[in-house]
């Protein structure tokens, strides 16, 4: 096992499970903080790490709290990140800047996977992965997720990309950096809210253990970076992409006439479509993360049964 990085603070729990090589799942905290309102961004957190332990792993959630990085959360904390107003979006050129100054952050895709590795936790589980921003070839907001997903050693297990941003372009960027992309149980790469993008998905996995096997593949010859699975929202709480285009334009337009761009653009437009969309896509986006939390508790089982 890799021993945690010292300047971290992990849980009792966590660093047993990890000196155990006992499956564990990290979680990020933007989505808390940063990604949906209160009070339903903390009763997800909670669910979520249940979820977790009911597939039989143990959850990390991951944040900065007065400038330390910690894995795995007690309820206060998560109650913290979800309320209070001085929890920055740290993404990974934001970790130095709270870690100096003691301050709270709630950590994006690429910073959780960062303080990850350094745990040594392979596998995480989120909502949505940033990609490349519509209009990119003008604004260059391409998402540090990206990137993260390039050198860091985690794979993260989301609902796709949402079409606030450009699914095509985000999907060449993956292929570019040599990140694997694998849609459990389907030929298409989902879009967040729908199963369907109108894009295929690169590769395909229809069981935990074949997703595993592509970890332990990757990784066994040191090929650095991480594996982006993308697992569709169920069927019963998918929105038709018909109907949440038009919702995601309304929210894109208001954007652009707020002059909102840079780490504000993707919470703006996170909720800009629950308010306009009258919440239902609060209702499909929480469906998705416990979907997430089941594939991923099972993939870490797995994968510790692998590499074990
Ligand atoms: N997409 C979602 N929900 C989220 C995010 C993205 O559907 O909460 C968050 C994640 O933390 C992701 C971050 O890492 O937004 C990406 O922000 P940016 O686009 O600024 O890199
Ligand atoms: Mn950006």
């Amino acid at each position: 096992m890799t021993t945690p990085h010292p300047s971290l603070v992990l849980t009792d729990e966590v660093a047993q499970a990890l000196r155990d090589g006992a499956p564990v799942v990290a979680l990020e905290s933007t989505i808390i903080s940063h990604g949906m309102p209160y009070p339903q961004n903390v009763t997800m957190a909670t669910e979520v790490e249940q979820l977790i332990r009911d597939g039989g792993a143990v959850p990390a959630t991951i944040a900065v709290l007065d400038g330390r990085p910690r894995i795995g959360l007690a309820p206060a904390d998560l109650e913290l990140l979800a309320t209070s107003p001085d929890v920055a979006k740290v993404s990974v050129r934001d970790l130095p800047y709270v870690i100096a100054r003691g301050e709270h952050g709630a950590t994006t895709v690429a910073a959780t996977m960062r303080l990850a590795a350094l745990a040594g936790i392979g596998v995480f589980v989120t909502g949505g992965l940033g990609g490349v921003h519509r209009g990119a070839q003008l604004s260059f907001d391409v998402s540090a997720d990206l990137t993260e997903l390039a050198t860091t050693n985690v794979a993260v297990v989301s609902a796709g990309v949402k079409s606030i941003l450009d699914i095509g372009l985000t999907l060449e960027t993956l292929e570019t950096l040599c990140v694997p992309v694998v849609a459990y149980g389907t030929d298409e790469f989902p879009a967040f809210f729908s199963r369907t993008s109108g894009h295929r998905a690169p590769m395909r996995a229809d069981t935990a253990r074949e997703l595993a096997e592509v970890l332990a593949a990757k990784w066994n010859l040191g090929i650095s970076g991480g594996v982006a699975v993308v697992n569709p929202i169920p069927v019963a709480d998918e929105i038709p992409a018909g109907e949440i285009d038009g919702i995601i334009d309304q929210a894109l337009a208001d954007m652009e006439a707020n002059g909102v761009h840079g780490k504000e653009a993707t919470p703006f437009l996170l909720g800009r479509i629950v308010e306009i969309s009258g919440g239902a896509s609060l209702v499909a986006n929480i469906a998705l993360v416990k979907n997430n939390a089941r594939l991923g508790a099972e993939l870490a089982v797995e994968y510790a049964a692998f590499t074990a």
